[in-house]
């Protein structure tokens, strides 16, 4: 079985980044065939500086050994360097309906984000990232929750193809974390964790312990003060009780437990 998996360059990368897609990597090459990309080229399809990019790869390769990838079992690659990406990409927009690729979340929000920037590669952006899973015959993508749709609409893409033109791809499945699929931000918990916005949101991988500490201590916390899991009630001290239960490798359960009677502050040290 293949898996193929890709991170963007751009921005800082974040531990939402980590718990919902790179340690299901580390596991996953154990046992499977795995391909882990650099995605630059999804990168240029938001506002960035030409001269930094290169540096951002080169972090992120850092990121990706120093996380556990191991370059002996796992193949690791800069996507622009292989030309067939962009290929596949053009036949497989002659198979996508357009109306598919407005309806798609990413493509919403990150078009309201940068206004004054909606470049048709922000809409075709998931065509490309097709072409990069299909083109391996994948079989399992290891996403964080918010590449859900666009593993979704590669099985439609694949499907589509396969119909018109006899069996050529497999239909990947996307797999997602038990827990940690979807990391908050800090600042707004109803929001995932996100690279292209406010340093305050997200706890870096390169941040040091006191920035850590710093981003923790005002991390926004719900009204009241119980300690408990409840994502729709209590999204901020969920997702902290979230990080802090995988990443310590204590249960929600027990942390709340010990906890008990405490405050957020208490919690938060
Ligand atoms: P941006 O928010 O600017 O789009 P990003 O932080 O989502 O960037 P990507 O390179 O797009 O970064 O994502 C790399 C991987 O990390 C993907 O598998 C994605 O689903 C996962 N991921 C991103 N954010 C989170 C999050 N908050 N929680 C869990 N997984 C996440
Ligand atoms: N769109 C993904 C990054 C990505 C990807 C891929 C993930 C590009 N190509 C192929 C899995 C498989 C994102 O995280 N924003």
């Amino acid at each position: 079985m293949r898996v193929f998996s890709g991170i963007q360059p751009t921005g800082a990368i974040h531990i939402g980044n980590y718990l919902g897609a790179i340690r299901q990597w580390i596991e996953l090459q154990q046992n499977y065939e795995c391909i882990f990309c650099i995605v630059d080229l999804h990168a240029l399809t938001v506002p960035y500086d030409p001269q930094t990019l290169k540096d951002l790869i080169l972090e992120k390769a850092i990121v990706y050994l120093a996380a556990g990838v191991d370059p002996e079992k796992s193949i690791i690659f800069i996507q622009s360097e292989v030309k067939e990406h962009t290929e596949l990409t053009w036949l497989l927009n002659t198979v996508t309906p357009a109306g598919d690729l407005t309806r798609m979340t990413q493509y919403k929000e990150k078009s309201r984000k940068f206004k004054k920037n909606v470049n048709a590669g922000l809409l075709n952006y998931p065509i490309l990232m097709a072409a990069d899973i299909l083109l391996y015959q994948t079989d399992i993508v290891p996403v964080g929750e918010d590449q859900k749709q666009h593993v979704e609409l590669t099985r439609t893409i694949a499907r589509k193809f396969n119909q018109r033109f006899g069996k050529t791809f497999k239909i990947p499945e996307a797999k997602l974390a038990k827990s940690g699929a979807k990391i908050m931000s800090l600042t707004d918990p109803t929001k995932k964790m996100s690279k292209t916005d406010v340093p305050e949101n997200y706890i870096g991988l390169f941040d040091t312990p006191e920035q850590i500490k710093e981003k923790v201590m005002k991390a926004v916390t719900d009204t009241g003060k119980i300690i408990k899991y409840n994502p729709q009630k209590k999204p901020g001290i969920s997702n902290l009780l979230t990080i802090y239960s995988l990443f310590s490798g204590r249960t929600i359960k027990e942390l709340e437990k010990k906890f008990k009677g405490k405050g957020y502050s208490d919690f938060k040290k």
